[in-house]
């Protein structure tokens, strides 16, 4: 295998950072992205690494080593996690391997930055989070992967939430819709098994959404009422399925066991309401989030769609001239944005994974928990089971345990 890619310039006088990713698929090939990036665009106090990438096919995994950039492939994670040129441990794997490769990792003295949601049971994240903390001792820091946080729109948000521009909250109103279900043919894939995802859409698109409104209200829901659907039950068993399948598979079909779409209400600790709606079936809406805050001075909505704008109204503005305004945040006083172009010249989907890996080399290089920290990944798991508890009950009111 080649070595670890060598310094360009400057850089190479400082510190490397040797990332190790476990997870080639979607988020491997967009935290690469943000790995290869980063030391490229932002003033770093050490240099990210893309020391080795890891999966169980090895042909796969080489070729996605090459591809991406990383200078060495692995087939056996737990090997990854024990190399001894590793300082940080990537997991972008499906949820029923986050804790085990989480717990190695930290074991192993490494830090770690684990995809969302952080795993796929409060039991499970809640040893994850216990391990996180007596690694923090340790001078170790772990990250969930909650990006939409650093979409520079979204940060700005929060920023004008928190200097109060908006008053006492209200509402939070969050929809994210996708549409890559509504075909019935569409194969009984990992995101479809509740033992390998966890829960459907309501861990792949409710956690995003959760965390969301709760990072931009600047506080954490106190209970939630929910209903949740699976509207294709069986479906057609992948090309070459094997193992966890054969107990339910009839002829060439799978039972689905997660949901498929879920909406519920929450109301914060300060009385705020909320909802929420996270579907795979909301056919032409490919990848839409779209988050709206109300407060008694104000409101701002954001789309995902229109990445670079935020919607603001000031309510404290003459009727005679208000209304909702586009705010282009392409300024170099917006968050994260100095570092790329000039104004007006708008980032994509990509680049929160490059924002993320900024903020976690930073924190790291100051020895502070990231957020959202696994603690708060386990905050949103939490919310996530209320949802399943609730749904179970008819939308009865669950509270959220602490
Ligand atoms: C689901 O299709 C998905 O890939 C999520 O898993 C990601 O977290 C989201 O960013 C895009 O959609």
């Amino acid at each position: 295998m080649g070595q670890p890619e060598q310094p360009d310039g400057p850089e190479g006088a400082k510190p490397p950072l040797r990332v190790g990713m476990v997870g080639y698929a979607f988020m491997g090939a967009a935290h690469s992205q943000g790995w290869r990036t980063v030391g490229r665009v932002f003033d770093l106090p050490c240099r990210p690494v893309l020391a080795a990438i890891c999966g169980r096919d090895a042909a796969a995994v080489r070729q996605a080593a090459d591809r991406h950039g990383w200078a060495a492939a692995e087939t056996d994670w737990r090997v990854l996690v024990e190399r001894d040129d590793i300082d940080l441990v990537d997991i972008c794997t499906p949820g029923d391997s986050h804790a085990e490769i989480a717990l190695a990792a930290l074991a192993a003295g490494k830090h770690v930055l684990c995809e969302k949601p952080l795993a796929n049971t409060v039991e499970e994240a809640s040893a994850m989070t216990a391990a996180a903390e007596a690694a923090y001792e340790r001078g170790q820091l772990a990250m969930v992967g909650f990006n939409y946080r650093r979409v520079p729109a979204t940060a700005l948000a929060r920023r004008m939430v928190a200097e109060g521009r908006l008053g006492a909250l209200r509402h939070v109103r969050v929809t994210y819709l996708q549409d890559w279900l509504v075909d019935p043919e569409f194969p009984l894939t990992w995101r479809l098994r509740k033992e390998q995802a966890g829960s459907g859409s309501l861990g792949d698109l409710g956690a995003h959404i959760v965390d969301l409104a709760q990072y931009l209200a600047g506080e954490r829901l106190a209970g939630v009422s929910a209903l949740t659907e699976t509207f294709v039950r069986e479906r057609p068993l992948p090309v070459g399925a094997t193992s966890g399948l054969s107990a339910t598979a009839s002829a060439g079909t799978g039972e689905v066991t997660v949901d498929d779409a879920a909406l519920f209400t929450g109301r914060f600790t300060s009385g705020a309401l909320a909802s929420f709606e996270a579907t795979r079936y909301a056919t032409g809406r490919k990848n839409a989030l779209c988050i709206e805050l109300n407060g008694e001075r104000g409101s701002l909505a954001f789309d995902l769609e229109r990445l670079n704008e935020l919607s603001y109204h000031d309510g404290t503005e003459p009727g005679t001239h208000a209304g909702f305004r586009r705010i282009l945040v392409t300024e170099p006083d917006h968050p994260y944005l100095d570092a790329w172009w000039p104004p007006g010249h708008g980032l994509g989907y990509e680049h929160t994974f490059v924002h993320q890996a900024r903020d976690l080399v930073h924190a790291i290089a100051e020895g502070r928990r990231p957020e959202p920290s696994f603690a708060d990944g386990l905050q949103v798991q939490r919310v996530l089971a209320a949802v399943e508890e609730s749904a179970e009950k008819n939308s009865v009111y669950t509270p959220i345990a602490v």
